[in-house]
């Protein structure tokens, strides 16, 4: 099932929720009214357009082809400590409405589930499941700013890793906070991680703590890239 795009009345209703844990500054009680305006500002046309225009489908699967045993834990350090119960997920950089979201302020936004092939260059391949909000809501609900570009991903673990704002904002791109239908193990990125069925295993952050629209890339643009691997990572 996949829930319908965010309609523009969905957004501010979420504007809404999210205003609770917002990064508020000096604009205060302003700050949802200007959220609003941002939303319809001509200058945003570029964005706007990108996160309304429809994108091709990867393949999904059948629940009954999930291999629940072939998804291999691939993590270059230990598990980082991260307590969802007080975790906070910050969205920043060229937008206009940073945002820092707990948990709870995730599950609010439509669960979407995919069985997918997930593929790291090492040599495996896996089908599995994942549950999550999709990134596209989240990058949505900041309001991002008609010069970004790319997205940058940071990781409790010291991860990073950046993508192409469109594949960012790919209808299955989520974060997810489910797998195989179960609450997201640690050593699977807990309590938030990248998945998508267009990018490579290495593009798909686990332990997400930070997602930050850039205008350009910096000279790190990855943990494996900045070691030789393809920046893309498509599939
Ligand atoms: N933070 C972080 N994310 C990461 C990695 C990592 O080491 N640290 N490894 C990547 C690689 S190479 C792959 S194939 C997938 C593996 O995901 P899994 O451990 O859930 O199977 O995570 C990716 N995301
Ligand atoms: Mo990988």
């Amino acid at each position: 099932m996949h829930p319908q795009s965010l309609s523009r009345r969905q957004l501010f209703q979420l504007s809404g929720f999210a205003g609770m844990g917002l990064l508020l500054d000096s604009c205060g009680l302003n700050e949802y009214s200007t959220a609003v305006g941002n939303a319809i500002d001509p200058l945003n046309q570029r964005v706007e357009e990108l996160l309304l225009k429809p994108q091709a489908l990867a393949r999904e699967y059948p629940i009954s082809s999930i291999d629940p045993n072939a998804l291999i834990i691939n993590s270059f350090t230990d598990v980082p400590q991260i307590d969802p119960t007080t975790f906070k997920l910050i969205i920043d950089g060229a937008v206009n409405q940073p945002l820092q979201l707990s948990m709870n302020d995730i599950y609010k936004l439509p669960l979407q589930t995919m069985v997918i092939q997930h593929v790291c260059v090492e040599g495996w391949a896996a089908i599995v499941q994942w549950g999550g909000a999709r990134l596209k809501d989240l990058i949505a609900l900041a309001q991002p700013k008609n010069t970004a570009r790319y997205v940058y991903f940071e990781s409790g673990d010291g991860y990073y890793n950046s993508w192409d704002l469109p594949s960012a904002i790919h209808p299955q791109t989520l974060l997810a906070y489910q797998k195989n239908g179960q609450p997201l193990p640690v050593d699977n990125g807990a309590p938030l991680r990248l998945a998508a069925p267009i990018k490579l295993g290495y593009k798909q952050s686990k332990w997400v703590t930070r997602v930050t629209l850039m205008n350009q890339l910096p000279i790190k643009r990855g943990y494996w890239e900045d070691q030789g691997y393809e920046w893309f990572g498509g599939l």
